[in-house]
This record gives structure tokens, C-alpha cells and sequence, in this order.
């Protein structure tokens, strides 16, 4: 019998979710879909428990759907490298199973960062020539062509456009996550952002809108944004506050294999990091993708790429830019709550035009048997 060629993935929990969140789901559409053995080595596993809350957070090893996760610690043990190693957002290998890798002739894949910047297409696939002799690449993922793709699995649209078109799956779901059931005819939005003083503004002026608003609230850092318009009230999860035409719905945060639905559900979804933008674009909905801002303003030259790339109608490209500035601009996220069948149109459209780019993990694949 055939073996599976080997993968060894490492990831550096560095804040947040987004490299625990790639790596892991790169890791199950390797082992899933294109049946490779796959060691995910992470140093933080709570950050992997609250995404897969199945997993076990205290062992130093265990098996989980089918892909060996093993916590990497300082006292990381002699190992054998795999053939392909990917080295996850930059993470620094440990010395010794670096060295064991020149020896075995490993093919190393430093995995950045989605961008659509212009230098992005020209370091894609390079070499990164190393003193020791490690052969070394880097891989970037993105939408523009000459770019690595975006994950994306083989059964997403399918899976999305079921959800979508059966109204008994919408409920039980609802029902399993303790998300309340939208209202009949609302507009639905999901929140997922760093801390925003935006948020009181544009809930407000969500409560004031002319038809019912129904606004899905994940645990996390923007919750605590929502106080300054919600002062007395409880931000407790499994609450529903309601003001004027707003529902607003404090969902628990979910695990990551659910929350694709979550967008699904709604008409607006609010995202950050680029692991959820990527799902937000799968989703083929209108999205505000929160960028993580940088101190030197780098962030805004990714988003503006990112928006020029995707070629972003005008106003959701402004609704995005207000809320990276933390201003809002009324007229702007009318617009989009008013243009949002034509909006929808346009994502759905380029959810399904980006799917002819040959996706992420299927891009690592053929990299690796070109080499
Ligand atoms: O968590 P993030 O903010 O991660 C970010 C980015 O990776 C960024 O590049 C990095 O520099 C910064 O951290 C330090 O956002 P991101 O990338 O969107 O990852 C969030 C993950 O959480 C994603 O996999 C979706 C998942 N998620 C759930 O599983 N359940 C939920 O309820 C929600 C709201 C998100």
C-alpha cells in the first residue's frame, strides 16, 4: 500500500486567531481532501481549543479528524522532518529539526500573509536562499493572479448554497448555537472586528433604519464597543438587546467549523484578519473586512490593494475605509443597506469568478511536486 506523503505544519499562535485559524484549516483540507499524513505543530493550544473545542487543550499529542496535533514546546523533541515543511507567517523553526532537515533534504514553505500588494505576484514562489543550505520558499496566498489563491474546500459552494436554499436548516442551526432566529424581513448583519469606537454610531443609526435589523454580536474584542450606546445593559452572551428597528444579538463565539454559517446567514458580514475575510469572499455576500491595524499605517495600503484587486463597488469600498478609520459616514452605510441586492449580486458574482483560481491548498501541492 501506498503512504501518505508527509506534511509538517508549525504555527506560532503570535495574537488572535488568524494563524491558528489557516493553519488548522489548511491542515484538514490536506488530510481530507487530498489524503496527506499531517502534523500540525502549534505552541498554543488554548487558541486551538477555542476554535476546535474537541480538541484536548492539556495533552502534549493527540489525533484530531484524523490530522496528529502535537504541542510545541521549548522542549521540542528529536523528530524526523517531513519531506514538505510549512513554516507558518514566518515562525522560527527549532535549531534542531532545521538541521535535521538539511540533512534529509526537506522542502520548506515559509507560508506568509494574503495581499494583493503590488510586490506580492514578484516574491511569490521564490527561493529564500539560506547560509545552511535549507532549501527555502516563500508562498503567498491572494486573489490577484500569479498569487497562491485562497483556501478554499471542494465542498464550500455546495455546502453554502444548501444552507442557503432550505429554511429548516437555518433554524435547526440557529437553534444548535444559540443564535436567535432573524426576524421576518430583516436585515441581517454579523460583527466580527477589533475593538471600534465606531460601533455605538453605527448601531444607532442601524436602530433607526426602515426596516427591522437583526445584528449577530460573536464573544470578543468588539463586544465591549457596543457599551457606549448599550451602557446599563449586559453584554452578556445569550442576550438580545433591542433598540428601535435593531435587534442585537450576543452570540457565543463559534467553533470554527461553524462559523462559515454564521456568514451564510446573513446579508452583512463585518470581519477581521485575513483568515475571516477569506471566508467572507467565499461566502459571496457584502463584507467590512477590519483590517489589523499596524502602528507605521502599512494596514492601509493592504486594503486599498485588497479593494482595488476585488475591484469594490464604491460605497461598500467606503463603508470598509470608515470603519478602518473608526468614522462613519451615514450616507455611506445607507447606501450599502439600500444597495444591498445589487451588492450581493456583485460578491456572489466574484465569490464564483475567484474560483477559477486554482485554490491554496491545492497551489502548495503542485508547488511541491514542480520542486
Ligand atoms: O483572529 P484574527 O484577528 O487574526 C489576525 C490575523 O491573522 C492577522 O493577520 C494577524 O496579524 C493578527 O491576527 C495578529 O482574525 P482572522 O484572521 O480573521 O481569524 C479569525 C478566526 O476565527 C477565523 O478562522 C474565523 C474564526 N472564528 C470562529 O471560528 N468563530 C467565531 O465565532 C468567529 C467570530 C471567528
Amino acid at each position: 500500500m501506498k503512504t501518505a506523503q508527509q506534511w509538517h505544519i508549525f504555527c506560532t499562535v503570535v495574537d488572535n486567531f488568524g494563524d491558528i485559524g489557516t493553519t488548522w484549516r489548511l491542515a484538514q483540507q490536506l488530510h481530507s481532501e487530498h489524503q496527506r499524513d499531517v502534523t500540525l505543530f502549534v505552541d498554543d493550544l488554548a487558541a486551538l481549543g477555542v476554535l476546535v473545542p474537541e480538541s484536548d487543550i492539556y495533552t502534549s499529542q493527540q489525533t484530531l479528524h484524523g490530522i496528529t496535533v502535537i504541542h510545541w514546546t521549548d522542549d521540542f523533541l528529536e523528530i524526523k522532518p517531513a519531506p514538505i515543511v510549512i513554516e507558518a507567517f514566518a515562525c522560527t523553526l527549532p535549531n534542531s529539526y532545521r538541521g535535521a532537515m538539511v540533512q534529509n533534504g526537506s522542502i520548506c514553505i515559509n507560508l506568509d500573509y494574503f495581499s494583493c500588494e503590488d510586490w506580492v505576484a514578484g516574491c511569490h514562489q521564490l527561493p529564500s536562499y539560506q547560509s545552511d543550505g535549507l532549501k527555502k520558499w516563500f508562498f503567498f496566498p491572494g486573489i490577484a493572479s500569479q498569487t497562491g489563491g485562497l483556501l478554499r474546500e471542494q465542498s464550500l459552494f455546495a455546502d453554502r448554497d444548501h444552507f442557503c436554499k432550505h429554511p429548516s436548516l437555518r433554524q435547526q442551526w440557529c437553534q444548535d448555537w444559540k443564535t436567535p432566529l432573524p426576524q421576518t424581513n430583516s436585515i441581517k448583519l454579523s460583527l466580527f472586528g477589533y475593538e471600534n469606537t465606531v460601533l455605538p454610531e453605527l448601531l444607532a443609526s442601524l436602530s433607526q433604519h426602515a426596516t427591522p435589523v437583526d445584528v449577530y454580536l460573536p464573544e470578543g474584542k468588539l463586544r465591549q464597543s457596543a457599551s457606549g450606546l448599550f451602557a446599563d445593559a449586559s453584554l452578556t452572551t445569550g442576550n438580545t438587546l433591542t433598540l428601535g428597528q435593531l435587534r442585537l444579538h450576543l452570540i457565543p463565539f463559534l467553533p470554527q467549523a461553524e462559523f462559515d454559517k454564521l456568514l451564510w446567514l446573513c446579508d452583512l458580514n463585518f470581519v477581521r484578519g485575513e483568515e475571516s475575510l477569506a471566508r467572507a469572499i467565499w461566502a459571496g455576500k457584502p463584507f467590512v473586512w477590519h483590517i489589523y491595524p499596524t502602528e507605521d499605517g502599512a494596514h492601509w495600503h493592504k486594503l486599498n490593494a485588497f479593494i482595488t484587486t476585488y475591484n469594490m463597488p464604491d460605497s461598500l469600498a467606503q463603508l470598509n475605509r470608515d470603519w478602518n478609520q473608526q468614522q462613519l459616514d451615514i450616507k455611506n452605510l445607507q447606501s450599502c443597506l439600500f444597495g444591498l441586492p445589487l451588492l450581493s449580486r456583485f460578491c456572489h458574482q466574484k465569490a464564483k469568478d475567484l474560483s477559477q483560481q486554482q485554490d491554496l491548498c491545492q497551489q502548495l501541492i503542485d508547488f511541491v511536486q514542480s520542486r
